[in-house]
């Protein structure tokens, strides 16, 4: 695999994975990103430029992604709309990217019989009670809450058809929230740190109680490297860090970590349709590919990526103002 084309390589985890794969591989990476408001070409400075090269492009531009995909050995697939309160007030670029970008890729290995990687979500399994003893494995019936989730897991049964009916070389890992370093200031853990950083009271949906299976962004790059080398063609794996926390829980860490009070919190309106608990079980992932998480500690992970944060203020300052008034304007 000396060639890699990577769709979404300028968003949060796919900008990680290509410094990954770099730092792990021989592999040249081609990013395919159609640069749309979640993506940052800052995320890929310093990389070498004989190894690295960005073609701006959309993945459902079907005469585009049949030519790059042709020119490489494989495919992994992270471009994708991935914000689910965005799903609630517009869903039809989910549909677009994440459906039919996916459809655009496939198609596009079916001619070429490359590899293909494609990277999903947990929430295509829907939501756990919070007391339910259950962790989502491989064989957790599909059950997606929001537009976002539908079309991911739609996605995901397109790749599972590639497989079996065309004989596509496709895997899929559908892993937790992740958090780190460059992840848009809408999501959770980056809102609430620049709220607190800038003064403010971290915003927190209906009663805090939800839970997340937290994994540091850097993890799943290993774990998608891991499965891209060394995978079972047409298998999912369930990538996930042991790191279930209450949203509660998280943002009490940050108010700890800048030394405010840890219950100056705002309750604002909920999510429609919020998933309750997210949990995964990954041992199929470690035992068939020996893959282990570095980031075991998630407050040290948490301490690190606000330390970030603080230190890129530069980066994120710009967009925060029209993200919050965006929530804002919805009671959020
Ligand atoms: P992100 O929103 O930060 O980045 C998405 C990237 O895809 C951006 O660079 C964007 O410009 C690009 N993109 C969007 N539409 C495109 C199109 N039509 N053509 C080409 N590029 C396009 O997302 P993320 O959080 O880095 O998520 C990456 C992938 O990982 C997604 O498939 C998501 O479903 C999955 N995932 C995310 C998480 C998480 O916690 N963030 C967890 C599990 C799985
Ligand atoms: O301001 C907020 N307050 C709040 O309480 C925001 C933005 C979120 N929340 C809650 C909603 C969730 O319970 O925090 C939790 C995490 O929210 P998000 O960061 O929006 O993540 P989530 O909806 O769980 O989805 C994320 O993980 C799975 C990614 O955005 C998806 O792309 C991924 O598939």
């Amino acid at each position: 695999m000396d060639r890699l084309l990577v769709t979404g390589g300028a968003g949060f985890i796919g900008s990680n994975f290509v410094h990954h794969a770099l730092a792990h591989t021989e592999a040249n990476v081609t990013v395919l990103d159609k640069l749309t408001y979640a993506a940052s070409e800052a995320s890929l400075e310093g990389l070498p430029s004989d190894r690295v090269s960005l073609v701006v492009g959309d993945v459902a531009d079907d005469t585009l992604v049949d030519r790059l995909v042709a020119e490489h050995d494989a495919v992994v697939h992270f471009a994708a709309e991935s914000h689910n309160d965005n799903s609630l007030d517009d869903p039809s670029p989910f549909i677009r990217t994440n459906l039919l970008g996916t459809f655009a890729l496939l198609e596009a290995v079916r001619k070429s019989g490359v590899r293909f990687h494609h990277v999903s979500t947990d929430e295509v399994y829907g939501d756990l009670d919070l007391d339910d003893p259950k962790r989502f494995t491989e064989d957790t019936p599909y059950n997606p809450s929001s537009p976002y989730s539908a079309s991911k897991a739609g996605s995901d049964h397109l790749v599972r058809a590639w497989v079996r009916s065309f004989g596509v070389q496709a895997t899929i890992s559908n892993c937790s929230n992740n958090y780190g370093p460059w992840q848009h200031v809408e999501k959770f853990i980056p809102r609430q740190i620049t709220n607190v950083a800038r003064g403010d009271r971290p915003k927190v949906y209906g009663d805090g109680m939800n839970v997340r299976d937290w994994i540091h962004t850097e993890d799943h790059s290993s774990a998608v490297l891991a499965i891209l080398q060394r995978g079972t063609i047409g298998e999912t794996y369930l990538v996930g860090a042991d790191g279930e926390r209450s949203n509660l829980e998280v943002v009490r860490a940050i108010l700890r970590h800048f030394g405010r009070n840890e219950d100056d919190i705002e309750f604002v309106r909920d999510r429609a349709g919020h998933d309750r608990r997210y949990a995964i079980e990954s041992g199929k992932l470690r035992s068939e590919l020996g893959w282990q998480p570095r980031y075991e500690d998630f407050d040290a992970g948490l301490a690190a990526t606000i330390e970030w944060y603080l230190a890129h203020e530069d980066w994120w300052a710009g967009v925060k103002a029209a993200t919050e008034a965006t929530y804002a304007a919805k009671g959020q």
